[in-house]
């Protein structure tokens, strides 16, 4: 078969741009595309419209070189990367119809010999139903589902698992599960990632790459859950959560992430309900680690309202109000869901700061609240509540706090950057390891 030198990769969001900007670094040929006629624009302008570091430079460069062009409608390629969104409607119910609508699209300029591959998170089943779509729109091929080894076309599931903030250099670096529909097909998936990817490449059915992304956010919610559990028993107990954690973390084999005000973002507090939602009798933690993650931001609201003085007037400032610390992005935040249900509070005034945007997300506006900086919040504020640990804000000078009650709901300032009272003991193997300056001593220096 014939090398691989043609991609195309439908949808240019937080995924399909950076990949589309991976492969034109590497020589190939890239033809992204996007029903977004704005999008498409910006991009054969060698701009953004998404905010991931580094991605301008390189989108620029690939772009002014035409190893990269962007279109409105699908083009002909050797292999087609579908990273289209897969949210969820109703109650909770997978909605893949951004995927149908993909293959229905790219079915026209298919031909034999072209590999498909599926990217979206996805319900168990999607990369199959995907090429019975596919198959539909072209009779004239024949599709891995069906005829296997022999089909013309190659299908394949392969989830990206990329960290947003880190994307560029986790999109090189990370493992990658290929669930392929033949064999055929996870060996030209191969072909197609080993361009790219310095990780490693496990081959697997369709079927079980799909289970394995959904599995990876599902653990992450659901030990996140543990971490929010712990810190409504901590308490209860009158005892410092943060501490609880870093020290049972100490333990070689217990690895609990960390409480806060809930889980925001468009990956973990959305992908276990597909995992639910196809086998709800068998997922009563998954389906309370939801629970108890949806609950967080009324618990911190009411962790504020307990603080209050009855019958006064008081300021409350929220810092923080994006879905996890230094980003800008505010979609699904527990933190904004957190200033929501404070504006509905009655005799307070709420103040909200976030270093990272320029004004109120939509959904705040017109709720009285006041949008300032960080440092001007606190100055006027009766209660501060700490929302996202943004680095910036652990660099507020602790004596700015010293009149304010506080609600931090991220350890930033009441354990992270709290003076901890040195109650470690050295063990006899990190003295042994101190006198003789490992790890950190220089061979020179050791020499000396
Ligand atoms: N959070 C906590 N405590 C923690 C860690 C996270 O409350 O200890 C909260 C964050 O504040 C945030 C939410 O969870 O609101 C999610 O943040 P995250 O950093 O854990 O994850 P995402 O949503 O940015 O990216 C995840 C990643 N998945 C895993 O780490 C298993 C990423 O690798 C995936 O590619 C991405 O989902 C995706 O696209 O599915």
């Amino acid at each position: 078969m014939s090398e691989i030198t043609t991609v195309s990769v439908i949808g240019m969001g937080y995924i399909g741009l950076p990949t589309c900007a991976m492969f034109a670094s590497r020589g190939l040929m890239v033809k992204g595309i996007d029903v977004n006629e704005a999008v498409v624009e910006k991009v054969n302008r060698g701009e953004i419209h998404i905010v991931e570091p580094d991605l301008d430079g390189l989108i620029h460069k690939v772009v002014a070189n035409g190893s990269l062009r962007a279109f409105t409608t699908p083009q002909t390629a050797d292999a087609f990367i579908i990273a289209v969104p897969t949210p969820f409607v109703g109650d909770h119910e997978p909605d893949v119809s951004y995927v149908m609508a993909a293959a229905r699209a790219l079915a026209p300029v298919l031909k034999k010999g072209d590999l498909v591959v599926l990217e979206s998170t996805s319900p168990v089943g999607t990369t199959r139903r995907m090429t019975e779509e596919l198959a539909k729109a072209r009779p004239d091929l024949s599709f891995p589902h069906t005829d296997g080894e022999d089909a013309d076309i190659l299908v394949a599931y392969s989830p990206e698992r990329v960290l947003p903030g880190k994307v560029l250099s986790e999109l090189i670096s990370n493992h990658r599960s290929i669930g392929g529909l033949s064999k055929a097909s996870s060996a030209r998936a191969v072909d197609l990632y080993s361009k790219i990817i310095v990780g490693d490449l496990f081959i697997t059915t369709a079927e079980s790459a799909e289970l394995v992304k959904l599995t990876e956010n599902a653990f992450r919610d659901v030990n996140i859950a543990f971490a929010n559990e712990l810190a409504a028993v901590c308490q209860e107990l009158s005892l410092n959560v943060w501490e609880v954690i870093e020290l049972a973390n100490k333990h070689p084999r217990v690895n609990i992430l960390q409480p806060g005000p809930g889980v925001g973002g468009h990956c973990i507090a959305v992908d276990p309900y597909f995992i639910i939602n196809a086998v709800p009798q068998h997922t009563q933690l998954m389906q309370a680690a939801r629970e108890i993650n949806n609950a967080r931001p009324h618990t911190v609201v009411g962790d504020i309202v307990a603080l209050l003085e009855p019958g006064k007037r008081q300021t409350v400032a929220c810092l923080g109000l994006s879905f996890k610390p230094n980003i800008d992005d505010v979609r699904e935040s527990p933190a904004v869901e957190v200033v929501k249900l404070l504006a509905d509070v009655p005799n307070i005034k709420v103040i909200a700061a976030e270093p990272h945007i320029e004004a109120l997300p939509a959904e705040l506006q017109g709720k009285g609240i006041i949008f300032t900086d960080a440092l001007s919040a606190i100055d006027k504020a009766d209660i501060v509540v700490l929302l996202v640990d943004h680095r910036q804000l652990g660099l507020i000078d602790p004596r700015a706090l010293e009149d304010k009650k506080l609600v931090d709901t991220r350890g930033l300032w009441t354990w992270k950057k709290a003076q901890k009272p040195d109650a470690r003991i050295e063990g006899r193997k990190a003295r042994e390891d101190r006198e003789r300056g490992f790890p950190l001593r220089r061979a020179s220096d050791r020499a000396a």
